[in-house]
């Protein structure tokens, strides 16, 4: 499929997608997440593909939802038609994982795409934001949920109420558990891409059942995320996968999974 405003390649078994309008410093526009939805239900749908990177450029992965596409919009068209809702959440409903390889700035809706992923890899250049305040807006695609629960409500509270006067670099987005490593702008596509790499060797429908346990932490009770982990436990051992790699530990060779 042809897109306009990202690329997508497949390296072995990782589907990377670079976010790619670089004139806009990536601004997501309707016809963006569009396309993004649209390559991630392909990759979804291959069965070759183990996991994905959404990335962007060196100076950004994106500077937040396209300004210039929401300035005329009233009230009515957005409610209506539920602004770009659809595509924005694709990301979270993808059950392969999905790491956001975060250069540049991160800004407002770019730096709600990253927290919807299921990790993120910062460069040492990354810079995390919620300007939408400036904007006479508040955050629109989850800032205001998912900030809080990386980084505690001090410092989420901080950054959506200051806005462009409240960045955060890489270092305190690591330190505060925002980002999981910080890796060198010139390796991050590519330790990206390795990490999701090795992801990809693994069982797809362990690692599902792993991302999907790991999500429910952050819907429910600790009882009921223990409770539910405990289930997932048990049906790994209706898997082959788990007949294969524990055989393999014990016969000291490397596993060969059939996916299934
Ligand atoms: N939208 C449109 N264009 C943008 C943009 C954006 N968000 N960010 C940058 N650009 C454009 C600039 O207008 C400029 O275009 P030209 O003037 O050359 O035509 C070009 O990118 C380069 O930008 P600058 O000249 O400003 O570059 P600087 O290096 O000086 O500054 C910057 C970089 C990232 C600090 C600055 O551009 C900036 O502050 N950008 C705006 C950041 C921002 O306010 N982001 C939040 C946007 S609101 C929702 C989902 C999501 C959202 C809402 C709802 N639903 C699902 C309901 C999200 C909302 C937002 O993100």
């Amino acid at each position: 499929m042809n897109h306009e405003n990202i690329l997508v390649e497949t390296r072995g078994k990782v589907g990377l997608i670079t976010l790619n309008r670089p004139k806009a410093l990536n601004a997501l526009s309707p016809a963006l997440m569009r396309e993004l939805a649209a390559a991630l239900d392909a990759f979804e749908a291959d069965e070759n593909i183990g996991a994905m990177v959404i990335t962007g450029s060196e100076r950004a992965f994106a500077a937040g939802a396209d300004i210039k596409e929401m300035q005329t919009k009233g009230y009515m068209d957005v409610y209506k038609g539920d602004f770009i809702t659809a595509e924005w959440e694709r990301v979270t409903r993808c059950r392969k994982p999905v790491i956001a390889a975060v250069a540049g700035v991160a800004l407002g809706g770019g730096c709600e795409l990253a927290m919807m992923c299921d990790f993120i890899l910062a460069a040492d250049n990354a810079r995390f934001g919620q300007p939408e305040i400036n904007l006479a807006i508040i955050p629109g695609a989850g800032g205001t949920q998912r900030l809080p629960r990386f980084v505690g409500k001090s410092k989420a509270m901080e950054m959506c109420l200051l806005g462009q006067a409240r960045y955060m670099d890489a270092a305190e987005a690591e330190r505060c558990g925002l980002v999981s490593r910080i890796v060198p702008v010139a390796q991050l596509v590519d330790d990206a891409v390795a990490t999701a790499a090795k992801i990809a060797e693994l069982s797809l429908p362990i690692v599902m059942m792993a991302k999907e346990s790991v999500n429910r932490a952050f819907e429910t009770t600790l009882a009921e995320g223990v409770h539910f982990e405990r289930r997932l436990f048990h049906s790994t051992f209706a898997t082959e996968d788990q007949k294969e790699g524990m055989a393999a530990f014990v016969e000291k060779r490397k596993p060969s999974f059939r996916q299934r």
